[in-house]
């Protein structure tokens, strides 16, 4: 079911300085910076690998307020990761799949994530403490 590790989230105070750190120590590249309202953060994609499906990134999350879910988590636990994401080729599929088994589904529906993607985030009580998310790519050019 799951093609690759399409980014690892970390969450940060401050993304300029971020990006500057990853950029300057481990050489890589910002490929996309978005705002996602829904989300409540600004982000940014740092391109480390091509996979099946899709490529892997960092993600660095800004939060755009205290009370968003990057907001909260950087509250409670500081920066650091705050979720591990997987390449799936069908994320509604993934979802049906993954909720029969008794994972609880934050999302009921895929939404808007980074670079046209869908996603779809797992509870993490029910993930051993990770917060998940499902991510299918847009399809490639050909
Ligand atoms: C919260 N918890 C986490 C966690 N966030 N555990 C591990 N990793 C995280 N990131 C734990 C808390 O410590 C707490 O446990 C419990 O879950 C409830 O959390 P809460 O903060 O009190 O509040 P809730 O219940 O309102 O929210 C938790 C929930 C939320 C996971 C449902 O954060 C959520 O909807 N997350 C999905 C959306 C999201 O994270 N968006 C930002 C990235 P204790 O034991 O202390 O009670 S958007 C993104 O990444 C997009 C742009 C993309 O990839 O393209």
């Amino acid at each position: 079911m799951l093609l690759r590790i399409d980014h690892v989230g970390i969450a940060c105070e401050n993304l300029d300085e971020k990006i500057a750190f990853y950029e300057s120590t481990f050489g890589v590249t910002v490929v996309s910076r978005e705002v996602n309202e829904e989300q409540g953060v600004k982000e940014a994609m740092l391109h480390v690998a091509d996979g099946e499906g899709g490529g892997s990134y960092i993600q660095l999350l800004e939060p755009l307020s205290a009370g968003s879910p990057v907001g909260k988590f950087l509250a409670k636990r500081g920066e650091g990761i705050h979720h591990v994401a997987y390449g799936v080729s069908d994320v509604t599929k993934a979802m049906e799949a993954i909720g029969a088994k008794g994972v609880r589904l934050v999302d009921l529906h895929p939404r808007h994530g980074a670079m046209g993607t869908s996603i779809a985030f797992l509870h993490p009580k029910d993930v051993g403490g990770v917060l998940t998310e499902l991510v299918e790519s847009p399809p490639r050019p050909s």
